[in-house]
């Protein structure tokens, strides 16, 4: 509108121009808004997708630093930590890996208790413990005793998050030793 009124304001203040010199016609202005749209949604665009890729990024660097402050954490706990136990009890290696050669004999075909690498992967309501982390992360870890060393425990962090419509899952694993 603003355009058309100064429009009308160059007609006024120069009434001696021709009718094809009286600034921009409308549709020229129309043509141009449109082109102005199209760039300005464009850049929209750009903007969005980049925002999205930082979340992606975000999420992945959030995941991976969580799990390694809960590694820091269970390196400096005693052994026999309320945190460091398994606590639904699949993860005692003498009663499922009685080849001692620390694979769940589960994985190698035997039926023990139907769970595989001594509940080391168990998320969900099947891991030993779950906690919230920042963001969209879930921390998960489950303990072996004793999985192929005795004398040890294994620590299986498991964090999971959320990329978008997607699960994403990252794994890392910690050998604990009595004494250490
Ligand atoms: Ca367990
Ligand atoms: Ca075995
Ligand atoms: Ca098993
Ligand atoms: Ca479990």
């Amino acid at each position: 509108m603003w355009l058309q009124e100064a429009a009308t304001v160059i007609l006024e203040q120069k009434p001696e121009l021709k009718d094809r010199e009286y600034g921009f016609t409308l549709v020229e202005v129309l043509i141009a808004s449109c082109v102005l749209s199209i760039g300005i949604l464009a850049v929209a665009f750009m903007q969005i997708s980049a925002i999205q890729g930082n979340a992606t990024a975000c999420g992945i660097t959030d995941a991976s630093a969580r799990a390694g402050e809960l590694l820091e954490k269970f390196m400096s706990l005693p052994y026999n930590d309320p945190l460091l136990q398994d606590m639904d009890g699949d993860g005692y290696a003498s009663d499922q890996d009685l080849d001692g050669n620390g694979v769940d004999d589960d994985d190698e075909g035997s039926q023990v208790d139907g769970i595989l690498n001594f509940g080391l992967d168990d998320t969900g309501g099947e891991a030993d413990y779950q906690q919230q982390g920042e963001g969209k992360c879930t921390l998960y870890w489950n303990v072996a005793d004793n999985a192929g060393i005795n004398n040890t425990k294994t620590i299986g962090v498991i964090v999971t998050w959320a990329d978008r419509r997607t699960q994403r899952k990252a794994s890392m694993k910690y050998i604990k030793a009595k004494g250490m």
